[in-house]
């Protein structure tokens, strides 16, 4: 069945209506995991709570947290709640060190799974009758499937024809004229880098919008997306454990924060040491409650993304935002003291005209400590024309090593580490060819 307004007129209840149906909701999960799960029944006893001391969804703070641990400790179905013959599908996470984490879905998640994901596509802009162009992954990443499986149910037509193969991505979009494309951003910076090699504009691109996500990014990536794509960029978030994607949207007339589709993902952040709600508004780590979920609900999963939420008073949904990601707590670095993501420095460098945002940063050592960050970082090519200078001459090296310099002060003023800038010609490092990228390098 096709998503019907009625599927999103949730998005639109007014607050007190949102925090009933989100009590309930919880009221009946608890009880749920009481009857089905060992895994909660221990936990809950440990803790000394019973399902009844929940009756409203303020009482969330009294249940346990949920962490990746825990779903590798009982890998790999040991936290489903209904018997296998009652699943219909599994995914796992794309976690590349120790054994992947598992996700069940009975035909209900599944339904649920394309009805979030329906509604990230409509926020981003994509309506019924339109063709999704899906760059994602396909196989036990929730990437292909769950944008597959929504576009279907809002309506659309999807070529799945999953990540790799850039020129034929490119090829086919040509012939085939999709309005909606959805990859990761490091990857849709990879195909516009493809259109820009056979000097097509974007003006002559089909494609209307671009729904990324999978990994962090910033403006200045939007801003070359939208730019060489002719596209509308927006974020859409999720993770395995919880769903898959569409866990939270950007709307793309609005941008810069994601709805949390709360209705069936209640968040928290907490404070990343004492595990305690920091106040509203506060950056921490984001904890999510499925609410609905059949197969392997999960009560207040860590999910180690660093956010903060807020209320968008000019937005046309009443749920709540969350800001784009900073990062995974796993990725920050410790540069002599200093807590640095990956984002920032992104972030920072985007001041200074001319910067191409394909970079990698490597950690410098020194008695186990990292000193300072090694980046790799292009330089536009069109930027570097218009300085008319020639390649081979001093005036050039010049130019390059004063470039270098104003992005080594940018990221000194705006993050307070040391970093030793080292540029290179547009097209010369390594490119996502589809999937997530990983920008920082093994320590030197
Ligand atoms: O990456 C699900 C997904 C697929 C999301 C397609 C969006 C689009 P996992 O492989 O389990 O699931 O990885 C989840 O990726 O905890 C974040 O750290 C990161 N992540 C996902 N979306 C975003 C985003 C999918 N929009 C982990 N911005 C999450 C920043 C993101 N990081």
């Amino acid at each position: 069945m096709l998503v019907s307004f009625m599927d999103f007129e949730v998005e639109y209840l007014k607050l007190d209506q949102l925090r009933q149906l989100q009590s309930e909701r919880l009221i009946k999960l608890v009880t749920y995991l009481e009857g089905r799960s060992d895994f909660y029944k221990r936990k809950f006893n440990e803790i000394g709570i019973s399902p009844q001391e929940i009756r409203s969804i303020e009482d969330i703070s009294k249940l346990p947290i949920t962490y990746k641990q825990d779903l590798r400790d009982h890998y790999p179905f040991g936290l489903f709640t209904v018997p296998k013959d009652e699943l219909q599908r599994i995914h796992c996470s794309s976690g590349t060190t120790g054994k992947p984490t598992v996700v069940g879905y009975t035909k209900e998640d599944v339904d649920l799974f394309s009805e979030v994901v329906a509604r990230s596509l409509n926020a981003a802009g994509a309506k019924p009758g339109m063709q999704l162009h899906n760059a994602y992954g396909y196989g036990i990443f929730t990437g292909g499937l769950g944008l597959h499986y929504g576009a279907e149910k809002l309506g659309m037509s999807v070529l799945p024809i999953s990540g790799g193969m850039t020129t034929r991505q490119v090829d086919l979009i040509m012939d085939f004229k999709p309005e909606v494309i959805c990859c990761s951003p490091s990857y849709a910076l990879t195909i516009a880098d493809e259109f820009a090699k056979r000097g097509i504009s974007a003006d002559e691109i089909s494609l209307k919008y671009a729904v990324l996500g999978s990994e962090p990014w910033t403006e200045i990536i939007r801003h070359h997306i939208e730019e060489r794509l002719g596209v509308h960029a927006t974020n859409i978030y999720g993770l395995s454990e919880i769903i898959g994607p569409g866990v939270s949207m950007e709307d793309f007339e609005e941008k810069g924060g994601s709805y949390i589709w709360e209705d069936h993902f209640y968040p928290e952040i907490l404070d990343p040491i004492t595990k305690e709600p920091v106040p509203f508004g506060e950056e921490g780590v984001l904890v999510i409650t499925t609410l609905t979920k059949k197969a392997m609900p999960l009560l207040r999963y860590w999910t180690n993304d660093i956010t903060s939420l807020y209320y968008d008073e000019k937005g046309k949904r009443t749920m709540v935002k969350m800001k784009p990601l900073l990062g995974r707590a796993d990725d920050m670095l410790i540069v002599r003291g200093v807590n640095v993501y990956p984002s920032q420095i992104e972030e920072a460098f985007s001041h200074v005209q001319g910067v191409v945002p394909n970079y990698y940063l490597t950690p410098i050592e020194k008695e186990q400590m990292c000193v300072a960050l090694d980046i790799d970082l292009e330089i536009d090519n069109d930027f570097v024309i218009s300085q008319q200078l020639d390649i081979n001459t001093d005036d050039y090296a010049i130019f390059v090593g004063n470039f270098g310099k104003n992005i080594e002060n940018e990221i000194k003023k705006r993050v307070g580490i040391t970093t030793k800038v080292k540029i290179h010609a547009q097209d010369s490092l390594p490119k996502c060819e589809g999937g997530k990228i990983n920008r920082i390098l093994k320590k030197k």
